[in-house]
């Protein structure tokens, strides 16, 4: 059978999905570093009210980027970035929670709409033809474990358009999230997430602030946890051979509830692995560099926002993309080992998966 018409529209947007495979590994860039690490967990000031359930990252400066050879192009060159104070959920948000916003506001997310003709028409690659409007139905992209012969830089033998898949479906809908309140909820694009954090009351997290707090208060580190190789015990990723082979050594496939893990030393859990976390920056893969000009390689850039415009050579049509970061339940120290604090993707404004969530901040109320 023909797949639907929606798929082949969605396995094109999969040319982002190259950003799992090996980049070439830039050399380290030269910067001033020797800034002094903030404190760890042990200081964390946890919220209460309006911040109920939020962690207060204390203001400073740090280096943002890329360390190590796992460090790809886009993460470089690293440079300083003072960041001012900010609350950040302890936690990705849970399906629990999102579920209390759909209650309250009877939100229909992204994935649950019918798609619009006319958006996939922007979004579609020169050549590839519009799908007929009766074969368009609500869905989402779900992981599925290719053969064992699957080659890496094959992604789409392995994400696939599922009809029905959305945040109550995260398989599909033979699938539900029942038993799964502590789970991060998935399938959210990024506007979905900008109608959950403005009915909290919060905002999403600049790349900067996002970086900044998964880092914990360790200076140029490549993990964040420290130096040492991941292990089972550090985050919710993948173990065995990507993609075709998961033996659970942390104990779960797909997502796992939130805090199964140890938090980083600011006190938030899974800024490594579970989920991808969406941020407000539009993507480019020369960000840093851009910002390295504009301020000045021996000064600071401050709260930096991203650039105007994005850009994503994997995209080769016009969508607003997104950073996502942290890194999900898929990255493997053998493919791509995105729980890197540093490591960035693309998505799409409009597009939604089964390994991206987010979590929100909220400003120091003065
Ligand atoms: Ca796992
Ligand atoms: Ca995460």
């Amino acid at each position: 059978m023909a797949p639907p018409g929606k798929s082949n529209v969605k396995l094109a947007w999969l040319t982002v999905l190259q950003l799992f495979l090996c980049l070439a590994v830039a050399g380290e860039a030269c910067i001033a570093s020797g800034l002094v690490s903030k404190k760890g967990a042990n200081s964390a000031t946890h919220g209460s009210g309006r911040t109920q359930g939020m962690i207060l990252i204390p203001a400073g400066e740090f280096v943002m980027g890329g360390v190590g050879p796992e460090a790809r192009g886009d993460e470089l060159p690293r440079h300083k970035v003072y960041v001012d104070s900010f609350w950040m959920d302890e936690t990705e948000v849970t399906n629990r929670q999102f579920q209390e916003f759909v209650e309250a506001t009877g939100y229909v997310t992204t994935a649950q709409k019918v798609p619009e003709l006319g958006s996939l028409k922007r979004e579609l690659p020169a050549g590839v033809s519009l799908p007929s409007p009766e074969t368009l139905q609500p869905g989402s992209l779900v992981f599925a474990k290719p053969a064992k012969d699957a080659v890496l830089k094959h992604y789409s033998q392995w994400w696939k358009w599922v009809p029905g898949a959305d945040w109550r479906h995260p398989e599909g809908l033979q699938d539900s999230i029942e038993g799964k309140d502590d789970h991060p909820v998935v399938h959210i694009s990024y506007e979905d997430a900008l109608a959950y954090a403005r009915w909290a009351g919060k905002r999403l997290p600049t790349e900067a602030e996002w970086e900044y707090a998964a880092r914990g208060g360790l200076s140029e580190q490549p993990f964040v946890w420290g130096s040492n190789e991941i292990t089972a015990t550090h985050a919710n990723v993948w173990q065995g051979h990507f993609p075709f082979e998961n033996t659970r050594e942390d104990g779960f496939e797909t997502t796992a509830p939130v805090k199964s893990f140890p938090a980083n030393g600011y006190g938030l859990f899974d800024m490594a692995g579970n989920v991808w976390e969406l941020c407000t920056d539009k993507y480019q893969p020369s960000t840093y560099l851009q910002q390295v000009v504009k301020s000045g390689s021996n000064s600071s850039c401050i709260n930096p926002l991203g650039p105007a415009s994005s850009y994503d050579r994997r995209y080769p049509f016009d969508a607003v993309l997104h950073s996502v970061r942290g890194g999900s339940f898929l990255c493997h120290n053998s493919y791509c080992s995105s729980y890197r604090p540093s490591a960035r993707m693309s998505l799409p404004e409009d597009t939604s998966m089964n390994h991206t969530g987010f979590r929100c901040v909220r400003n120091v109320e003065p």
